[in-house]
Protein backbone atom coordinates (compact mmCIF):
# COMPACT_ATOMS: atom_id res chain seq x y z
CA UNK A 1 0.00 0.00 0.00
CA UNK A 2 1.10 3.45 -0.96
CA UNK A 3 2.34 5.42 2.74
CA UNK A 4 0.73 8.59 3.29
CA UNK A 5 3.36 10.21 5.17
CA UNK A 6 4.49 13.50 3.14
CA UNK A 7 7.15 13.72 1.27
CA UNK A 8 9.61 16.68 0.17
CA UNK A 9 7.56 17.53 -2.83
CA UNK A 10 4.25 17.61 -1.12
CA UNK A 11 4.21 21.52 0.51
CA UNK A 12 4.55 22.57 -2.99
CA UNK A 13 1.22 24.06 -4.82
CA UNK A 14 0.11 22.34 -8.24
CA UNK A 15 1.70 24.85 -10.28
CA UNK A 16 -0.50 26.28 -12.83
CA UNK A 17 -1.20 28.39 -16.24
CA UNK A 18 -0.89 32.26 -15.71
CA UNK A 19 0.57 33.83 -18.84
CA UNK A 20 3.49 35.74 -19.46
CA UNK A 21 2.88 38.24 -17.43
CA UNK A 22 2.51 36.20 -14.31
CA UNK A 23 5.22 37.27 -11.02
CA UNK A 24 4.87 33.60 -9.87
CA UNK A 25 8.17 31.99 -10.45
CA UNK A 26 6.15 28.85 -9.33
CA UNK A 27 3.67 29.17 -12.66
CA UNK A 28 4.01 28.25 -16.10
CA UNK A 29 3.75 31.57 -18.65
CA UNK A 30 3.82 29.41 -21.62
CA UNK A 31 2.74 25.96 -21.14
CA UNK A 32 -1.03 26.59 -21.53
CA UNK A 33 -1.58 22.42 -21.55
CA UNK A 34 -4.98 22.95 -23.89
CA UNK A 35 -4.47 25.61 -25.71
CA UNK A 36 -4.77 24.37 -29.33
CA UNK A 37 -2.09 24.70 -31.66
CA UNK A 38 -1.65 23.34 -35.38
CA UNK A 39 -5.20 21.44 -34.87
CA UNK A 40 -4.49 19.86 -31.03
CA UNK A 41 -3.78 20.89 -27.25
CA UNK A 42 -0.01 21.88 -26.61
CA UNK A 43 0.08 19.03 -24.28
CA UNK A 44 -0.13 16.56 -26.81
CA UNK A 45 2.06 17.73 -29.26
CA UNK A 46 4.73 17.79 -26.68
CA UNK A 47 3.80 15.10 -24.10
CA UNK A 48 6.85 16.22 -21.18
CA UNK A 49 7.86 13.60 -19.10
CA UNK A 50 9.79 13.93 -16.45
CA UNK A 51 12.86 11.40 -15.64
CA UNK A 52 13.16 9.60 -12.65
CA UNK A 53 16.47 8.95 -12.95
CA UNK A 54 17.81 12.52 -12.67
CA UNK A 55 15.20 13.55 -10.13
CA UNK A 56 14.90 11.19 -7.95
CA UNK A 57 18.18 9.52 -7.95
CA UNK A 58 20.97 12.08 -8.27
CA UNK A 59 23.39 12.87 -5.36
CA UNK A 60 25.82 15.51 -7.04
CA UNK A 61 28.67 13.13 -6.92
CA UNK A 62 31.16 14.18 -9.49
CA UNK A 63 34.42 12.67 -10.04
CA UNK A 64 35.50 14.90 -7.70
CA UNK A 65 33.52 15.24 -5.32
CA UNK A 66 31.02 12.97 -3.20
CA UNK A 67 26.90 13.52 -2.93
CA UNK A 68 25.53 17.07 -2.30
CA UNK A 69 22.04 16.18 -3.01
CA UNK A 70 20.78 14.42 0.30
CA UNK A 71 16.53 13.07 -0.08
CA UNK A 72 15.24 10.96 3.00
CA UNK A 73 14.70 7.86 0.66
CA UNK A 74 18.59 7.23 0.39
CA UNK A 75 19.11 7.69 3.64
CA UNK A 76 16.87 4.75 4.11
CA UNK A 77 18.38 1.45 5.60
CA UNK A 78 15.84 -1.17 3.74
CA UNK A 79 16.39 -0.60 0.17
CA UNK A 80 13.00 -1.48 -0.72
CA UNK A 81 11.49 0.87 1.85
CA UNK A 82 13.98 3.80 0.26
CA UNK A 83 12.36 2.82 -3.27
CA UNK A 84 8.82 2.90 -1.95
CA UNK A 85 9.44 6.81 -0.42
CA UNK A 86 10.96 7.06 -3.63
CA UNK A 87 8.29 6.48 -5.64
CA UNK A 88 5.91 8.44 -3.14
CA UNK A 89 7.95 11.46 -3.70
CA UNK A 90 8.09 11.11 -7.50
CA UNK A 91 4.44 10.95 -7.78
CA UNK A 92 3.62 14.00 -5.66
CA UNK A 93 6.42 15.73 -7.91
CA UNK A 94 5.01 14.65 -11.17
CA UNK A 95 1.18 16.10 -9.42
CA UNK A 96 3.32 19.44 -8.71
CA UNK A 97 4.17 20.36 -11.79
CA UNK A 98 1.13 18.31 -13.57
CA UNK A 99 2.95 16.62 -16.26
CA UNK A 100 1.41 13.74 -18.11
CA UNK A 101 4.02 11.32 -18.46
CA UNK A 102 7.30 9.74 -16.33
CA UNK A 103 10.24 7.41 -17.64
CA UNK A 104 12.60 5.58 -15.73
CA UNK A 105 14.96 2.68 -15.91
CA UNK A 106 14.65 -0.36 -13.92
CA UNK A 107 17.70 0.54 -11.20
CA UNK A 108 15.57 4.18 -10.89
CA UNK A 109 12.43 2.51 -9.28
CA UNK A 110 14.21 -0.59 -7.68
CA UNK A 111 17.68 -1.70 -5.93
CA UNK A 112 19.54 -4.10 -7.35
CA UNK A 113 19.08 -7.30 -5.99
CA UNK A 114 21.79 -9.87 -4.24
CA UNK A 115 21.49 -11.48 -7.34
CA UNK A 116 19.70 -11.82 -10.88
CA UNK A 117 16.45 -13.23 -9.83
CA UNK A 118 16.09 -11.33 -6.48
CA UNK A 119 16.56 -7.94 -8.77
CA UNK A 120 13.98 -9.24 -10.81
CA UNK A 121 11.51 -9.72 -8.06
CA UNK A 122 12.43 -6.04 -6.67
CA UNK A 123 11.43 -4.85 -10.00
CA UNK A 124 8.17 -6.46 -10.23
CA UNK A 125 7.46 -5.52 -6.72
CA UNK A 126 8.00 -2.08 -7.28
CA UNK A 127 6.12 -1.96 -10.71
CA UNK A 128 2.91 -3.65 -9.13
CA UNK A 129 3.97 -0.62 -6.45
CA UNK A 130 3.97 2.32 -9.25
CA UNK A 131 0.72 0.53 -11.15
CA UNK A 132 -1.24 1.01 -7.94
CA UNK A 133 -0.27 4.90 -7.59
CA UNK A 134 -0.50 5.12 -11.17
CA UNK A 135 -4.40 4.67 -10.38
CA UNK A 136 -4.97 7.43 -8.46
CA UNK A 137 -2.87 9.99 -10.85
CA UNK A 138 -3.08 11.40 -13.49
CA UNK A 139 0.54 10.71 -15.20
CA UNK A 140 1.65 7.61 -17.53
CA UNK A 141 4.71 6.26 -18.81
CA UNK A 142 6.36 7.46 -21.74
CA UNK A 143 9.26 4.69 -21.38
CA UNK A 144 10.86 2.78 -19.83
CA UNK A 145 14.24 1.53 -20.09
CA UNK A 146 17.20 -1.09 -18.55
CA UNK A 147 20.01 -0.12 -16.79
CA UNK A 148 22.77 -2.09 -18.35
CA UNK A 149 25.55 -0.11 -17.97
CA UNK A 150 26.45 1.07 -14.37
CA UNK A 151 27.13 -1.90 -12.27
CA UNK A 152 30.70 -3.52 -12.90
CA UNK A 153 29.06 -6.73 -15.12
CA UNK A 154 28.52 -4.37 -17.67
CA UNK A 155 31.69 -2.87 -17.79
CA UNK A 156 32.56 -4.36 -21.40
CA UNK A 157 29.05 -3.92 -22.49
CA UNK A 158 25.91 -5.55 -22.28
CA UNK A 159 24.45 -6.90 -25.51
CA UNK A 160 28.72 -6.33 -26.70
CA UNK A 161 30.20 -8.01 -24.36
CA UNK A 162 32.78 -10.43 -25.05
CA UNK A 163 31.38 -12.66 -22.00
CA UNK A 164 27.38 -14.22 -23.63
CA UNK A 165 26.72 -15.02 -20.03
CA UNK A 166 26.42 -11.15 -19.76
CA UNK A 167 24.36 -10.75 -22.69
CA UNK A 168 22.25 -13.31 -21.12
CA UNK A 169 21.87 -11.66 -18.09
CA UNK A 170 21.11 -8.61 -19.87
CA UNK A 171 18.72 -10.03 -22.35
CA UNK A 172 16.65 -11.00 -19.54
CA UNK A 173 16.89 -7.74 -17.55
CA UNK A 174 15.76 -6.26 -20.78
CA UNK A 175 13.32 -9.26 -20.97
CA UNK A 176 11.37 -7.92 -17.57
CA UNK A 177 11.63 -4.20 -18.14
CA UNK A 178 9.91 -4.30 -21.54
CA UNK A 179 7.12 -6.48 -19.34
CA UNK A 180 6.69 -4.15 -16.62
CA UNK A 181 6.83 -1.23 -19.14
CA UNK A 182 3.83 -2.64 -20.61
CA UNK A 183 2.09 -3.54 -17.77
CA UNK A 184 2.11 -0.03 -16.76
CA UNK A 185 0.76 1.03 -19.83
CA UNK A 186 4.26 2.52 -21.28
CA UNK A 187 3.80 4.84 -24.50
CA UNK A 188 7.45 3.37 -25.80
CA UNK A 189 10.82 1.37 -24.79
CA UNK A 190 14.21 2.93 -25.15
CA UNK A 191 17.69 1.13 -25.33
CA UNK A 192 20.23 3.69 -24.75
CA UNK A 193 23.72 1.14 -25.34
CA UNK A 194 25.31 3.07 -22.43
CA UNK A 195 28.50 1.01 -22.86
CA UNK A 196 27.75 -1.04 -25.73
CA UNK A 197 31.45 0.78 -27.93
CA UNK A 198 34.65 0.19 -27.37
CA UNK A 199 37.50 2.25 -25.49
CA UNK A 200 40.42 0.65 -27.69
CA UNK A 201 40.24 -1.38 -31.07
CA UNK A 202 43.06 -3.24 -29.87
CA UNK A 203 40.86 -5.32 -27.79
CA UNK A 204 37.66 -5.45 -29.62
CA UNK A 205 36.04 -7.63 -32.53
CA UNK A 206 34.13 -4.76 -33.94
CA UNK A 207 32.42 -7.33 -36.48
CA UNK A 208 31.37 -9.37 -33.46
CA UNK A 209 30.06 -6.92 -31.29
CA UNK A 210 28.00 -5.56 -33.91
CA UNK A 211 26.71 -8.81 -34.77
CA UNK A 212 26.15 -9.42 -30.66
CA UNK A 213 23.70 -6.25 -30.64
CA UNK A 214 22.32 -6.87 -34.17
CA UNK A 215 20.83 -10.11 -32.45
CA UNK A 216 19.64 -8.59 -29.15
CA UNK A 217 17.73 -6.14 -30.67
CA UNK A 218 15.91 -8.45 -33.14
CA UNK A 219 15.31 -10.23 -29.80
CA UNK A 220 13.63 -6.96 -28.42
CA UNK A 221 11.52 -6.55 -31.37
CA UNK A 222 10.32 -10.16 -30.97
CA UNK A 223 9.20 -9.79 -27.53
CA UNK A 224 7.42 -6.63 -28.49
CA UNK A 225 5.25 -8.51 -31.11
CA UNK A 226 5.25 -11.93 -28.90
CA UNK A 227 3.86 -9.73 -25.66
CA UNK A 228 1.63 -7.44 -27.94
CA UNK A 229 3.26 -4.43 -26.96
CA UNK A 230 1.48 -1.53 -29.16
CA UNK A 231 4.30 1.21 -28.56
CA UNK A 232 7.23 1.97 -30.15
CA UNK A 233 11.10 0.34 -29.79
CA UNK A 234 13.45 3.22 -29.42
CA UNK A 235 17.20 3.62 -29.74
CA UNK A 236 19.28 6.54 -28.32
CA UNK A 237 22.00 7.53 -30.21
CA UNK A 238 24.71 8.95 -28.49
CA UNK A 239 28.91 8.73 -30.14
CA UNK A 240 30.62 8.83 -26.97
CA UNK A 241 30.90 9.01 -23.11
CA UNK A 242 31.39 6.56 -21.24
CA UNK A 243 32.74 4.66 -23.69
CA UNK A 244 34.72 6.10 -26.40
CA UNK A 245 33.29 5.04 -29.54
CA UNK A 246 29.96 3.74 -29.05
CA UNK A 247 28.04 2.10 -31.82
CA UNK A 248 24.50 4.37 -32.17
CA UNK A 249 27.02 7.42 -32.59
CA UNK A 250 24.30 9.53 -34.23
CA UNK A 251 21.28 9.17 -36.64
CA UNK A 252 22.79 8.16 -39.83
CA UNK A 253 25.09 5.63 -38.49
CA UNK A 254 22.01 4.02 -36.24
CA UNK A 255 20.02 3.98 -39.39
CA UNK A 256 22.98 2.41 -41.12
CA UNK A 257 23.05 -0.84 -38.26
CA UNK A 258 19.05 -0.81 -38.56
CA UNK A 259 18.75 -1.44 -42.13
CA UNK A 260 22.20 -3.77 -42.07
CA UNK A 261 20.14 -5.92 -39.50
CA UNK A 262 16.73 -5.55 -41.00
CA UNK A 263 15.13 -3.71 -38.06
CA UNK A 264 14.81 -0.07 -39.90
CA UNK A 265 10.63 -0.44 -40.21
CA UNK A 266 10.44 -1.53 -36.49
CA UNK A 267 12.51 0.86 -34.69
CA UNK A 268 12.57 4.37 -33.98
CA UNK A 269 15.09 6.58 -32.76
CA UNK A 270 14.99 8.80 -29.32
CA UNK A 271 16.87 11.53 -29.98
CA UNK A 272 18.70 14.05 -27.20
CA UNK A 273 20.14 17.30 -27.98
CA UNK A 274 22.89 16.94 -25.68
CA UNK A 275 24.03 13.90 -27.66
CA UNK A 276 23.34 15.22 -30.85
CA UNK A 277 25.81 18.26 -30.02
CA UNK A 278 28.43 16.03 -28.78
CA UNK A 279 28.29 14.38 -32.16
CA UNK A 280 28.96 17.26 -33.98
CA UNK A 281 25.39 18.15 -34.94
CA UNK A 282 22.40 20.36 -33.86
CA UNK A 283 19.58 18.76 -32.53
CA UNK A 284 17.43 19.89 -35.06
CA UNK A 285 19.81 18.54 -38.36
CA UNK A 286 19.57 14.73 -35.97
CA UNK A 287 15.45 15.42 -35.49
CA UNK A 288 15.58 15.91 -39.17
CA UNK A 289 17.45 13.43 -40.40
CA UNK A 290 15.35 10.84 -38.01
CA UNK A 291 12.34 12.48 -39.69
CA UNK A 292 13.35 12.18 -43.58
CA UNK A 293 14.03 8.36 -43.01
CA UNK A 294 10.71 7.72 -41.04
CA UNK A 295 13.15 7.38 -37.75
CA UNK A 296 11.33 9.80 -35.24
CA UNK A 297 10.26 8.94 -32.09
CA UNK A 298 10.74 10.68 -29.55
CA UNK A 299 13.18 13.81 -28.13
CA UNK A 300 15.17 13.63 -24.83
CA UNK A 301 15.49 17.28 -24.13
CA UNK A 302 18.75 19.13 -22.53
CA UNK A 303 21.35 21.03 -23.41
CA UNK A 304 25.15 20.50 -22.97
CA UNK A 305 27.69 23.49 -22.44
CA UNK A 306 29.73 25.01 -25.68
CA UNK A 307 32.85 25.13 -23.53
CA UNK A 308 32.61 21.87 -21.92
CA UNK A 309 33.37 18.73 -23.89
CA UNK A 310 30.78 16.05 -21.96
CA UNK A 311 27.33 15.02 -21.73
CA UNK A 312 26.16 18.16 -19.26
CA UNK A 313 22.48 17.32 -19.60
CA UNK A 314 21.61 20.91 -18.37
CA UNK A 315 17.61 22.19 -18.48
CA UNK A 316 17.60 23.86 -21.65
CA UNK A 317 17.12 27.42 -21.72
CA UNK A 318 17.57 28.57 -25.33
CA UNK A 319 14.88 29.74 -26.83
CA UNK A 320 15.96 29.93 -30.46
CA UNK A 321 17.65 26.81 -30.21
CA UNK A 322 14.41 24.92 -28.95
CA UNK A 323 12.33 26.36 -31.23
CA UNK A 324 14.68 25.47 -34.31
CA UNK A 325 14.21 21.67 -32.71
CA UNK A 326 10.62 22.45 -32.52
CA UNK A 327 10.35 23.39 -36.17
CA UNK A 328 11.75 20.05 -37.53
CA UNK A 329 9.48 18.60 -35.27
CA UNK A 330 6.61 19.97 -36.74
CA UNK A 331 7.83 19.44 -40.58
CA UNK A 332 8.41 15.89 -39.18
CA UNK A 333 5.24 15.17 -38.71
CA UNK A 334 5.07 15.33 -34.75
CA UNK A 335 6.07 12.67 -32.11
CA UNK A 336 3.57 10.23 -32.53
CA UNK A 337 3.46 8.00 -29.16
CA UNK A 338 6.89 9.83 -27.90
CA UNK A 339 6.99 13.20 -26.14
CA UNK A 340 9.94 15.65 -24.50
CA UNK A 341 11.26 13.56 -21.85
CA UNK A 342 13.43 15.93 -19.51
CA UNK A 343 16.61 13.83 -19.80
CA UNK A 344 18.27 16.69 -17.68
CA UNK A 345 19.85 17.51 -14.26
CA UNK A 346 19.95 20.07 -11.47
CA UNK A 347 23.62 21.28 -10.88
CA UNK A 348 25.44 20.23 -7.79
CA UNK A 349 24.97 22.94 -5.84
CA UNK A 350 21.17 22.82 -6.54
CA UNK A 351 20.63 21.24 -3.20
CA UNK A 352 16.87 22.34 -2.44
CA UNK A 353 13.82 20.38 -3.57
CA UNK A 354 12.44 23.59 -4.89
CA UNK A 355 15.21 23.86 -7.25
CA UNK A 356 14.22 20.89 -8.92
CA UNK A 357 10.82 22.37 -9.49
CA UNK A 358 12.09 25.79 -10.88
CA UNK A 359 14.10 23.59 -13.47
CA UNK A 360 11.33 21.75 -14.64
CA UNK A 361 8.65 24.82 -14.82
CA UNK A 362 11.76 26.41 -16.66
CA UNK A 363 12.21 23.67 -19.17
CA UNK A 364 8.93 22.57 -20.53
CA UNK A 365 7.92 26.53 -20.19
CA UNK A 366 10.48 27.08 -22.59
CA UNK A 367 9.59 24.08 -24.80
CA UNK A 368 5.94 25.40 -25.05
CA UNK A 369 6.95 28.84 -25.91
CA UNK A 370 9.43 27.27 -28.41
CA UNK A 371 6.89 25.64 -29.99
CA UNK A 372 4.09 28.08 -30.04
CA UNK A 373 7.02 30.05 -31.87
CA UNK A 374 7.95 27.18 -34.34
CA UNK A 375 4.05 26.66 -35.01
CA UNK A 376 3.71 30.40 -35.91
CA UNK A 377 6.71 30.00 -38.45
CA UNK A 378 4.62 27.30 -40.13
CA UNK A 379 1.39 29.06 -39.91
CA UNK A 380 3.13 32.34 -41.72
CA UNK A 381 4.33 30.03 -44.56
CA UNK A 382 7.13 32.35 -45.59
CA UNK A 383 9.33 30.15 -44.56
CA UNK A 384 8.06 27.23 -45.88
CA UNK A 385 7.33 28.61 -49.05
CA UNK A 386 11.53 29.91 -49.51
CA UNK A 387 12.38 26.42 -49.42
CA UNK A 388 9.39 25.08 -51.85
CA UNK A 389 10.19 28.05 -54.09
CA UNK A 390 14.01 27.16 -53.78
CA UNK A 391 13.22 23.53 -55.17
CA UNK A 392 10.95 24.82 -57.60
CA UNK A 393 12.40 23.90 -60.96
CA UNK A 394 12.69 20.16 -59.65
CA UNK A 395 8.78 20.04 -60.34
CA UNK A 396 9.31 20.41 -63.73
CA UNK A 397 9.18 17.29 -66.01
CA UNK A 398 12.44 16.98 -67.44
CA UNK A 399 14.08 17.63 -63.43
CA UNK A 400 11.39 14.59 -62.30
CA UNK A 401 13.10 12.54 -65.37
CA UNK A 402 16.50 12.69 -64.47
CA UNK A 403 14.98 11.48 -60.76
CA UNK A 404 12.67 8.92 -61.80
CA UNK A 405 15.62 6.90 -63.66
CA UNK A 406 14.51 7.54 -67.24
CA UNK A 407 17.42 9.08 -67.87
CA UNK A 408 21.14 7.64 -68.14
CA UNK A 409 24.31 9.62 -67.61
CA UNK A 410 25.02 9.48 -71.02
CA UNK A 411 21.68 11.06 -71.85
CA UNK A 412 21.73 13.65 -69.32
CA UNK A 413 24.88 14.70 -70.41
CA UNK A 414 23.81 14.94 -74.38
CA UNK A 415 21.02 17.31 -73.69
CA UNK A 416 23.03 19.41 -71.14
CA UNK A 417 25.42 19.67 -74.08
CA UNK A 418 22.99 20.31 -76.35
CA UNK A 419 21.31 23.17 -74.45
CA UNK A 420 24.99 24.26 -73.91
CA UNK A 421 23.40 25.11 -70.22
CA UNK A 422 24.82 27.87 -68.20
CA UNK A 423 22.92 27.69 -64.76
CA UNK A 424 23.14 31.07 -62.75
CA UNK A 425 23.68 30.78 -59.14
CA UNK A 426 21.22 31.77 -56.79
CA UNK A 427 21.35 33.55 -53.47
CA UNK A 428 20.26 31.00 -50.66
CA UNK A 429 18.94 34.15 -48.76
CA UNK A 430 20.34 32.49 -45.55
CA UNK A 431 20.48 36.25 -43.73
CA UNK A 432 16.71 37.22 -44.68
CA UNK A 433 15.38 34.35 -43.87
CA UNK A 434 17.58 34.08 -40.21
CA UNK A 435 16.13 37.54 -39.62
CA UNK A 436 12.58 36.82 -40.59
CA UNK A 437 13.26 33.65 -37.68
CA UNK A 438 14.44 35.67 -35.01
CA UNK A 439 12.16 39.08 -35.44
CA UNK A 440 9.56 37.14 -34.77
CA UNK A 441 10.59 35.37 -31.84
CA UNK A 442 8.51 36.10 -29.17
C1 LIG B 1 22.65 8.96 -21.09
C2 LIG B 1 21.21 9.04 -21.41
C3 LIG B 1 20.34 8.05 -20.73
C4 LIG B 1 19.25 7.53 -21.59
C5 LIG B 1 18.45 6.42 -20.97
O1 LIG B 1 23.42 9.90 -21.72
O2 LIG B 1 20.79 9.91 -22.13
O3 LIG B 1 19.84 8.65 -19.60
O4 LIG B 1 18.35 8.55 -21.93
O5 LIG B 1 19.23 5.36 -20.59
CO1 LIG C 1 18.89 10.36 -22.78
Amino acid sequence: MPTSAPSIFSSFDVVHYEGPDTQNSLAYRWYDADRIVLGKPLQEHLRPAIAYWHSLALTGADPFGSATIDRPWMREQDAMTGARMKADAAFDLFRVLGVPFFTFHDRDITPEGADLNSGLKNLHEMADYLEEKMQGASVGVLWGTANTFAHPRFMAGAATNPDPEVFAFSATTVKHCMDVTKQLNGQNYVLWGGREGYDTLLNTSLRRELDQLGRFLNLVVEHKHKIGFRGAILMEPKPKEPTKHQYDFDVATVYAFLQHYGLEHEVKLNIEANHATLAGHSFEHEISMAATFGLLGSLDINRGDLLLGWDTDQFPNNLLDTTLAMYEVIRGGGLGTGGLNFDAKIRRQSIESEDLIHAHIGGIDLCARAFLNAAKLVEGKQLPEVVEQRYANWNEEYAQSMLRGNLSLEAIAADAEKKNLNPKPRSGRQEWIENLVTRSLF
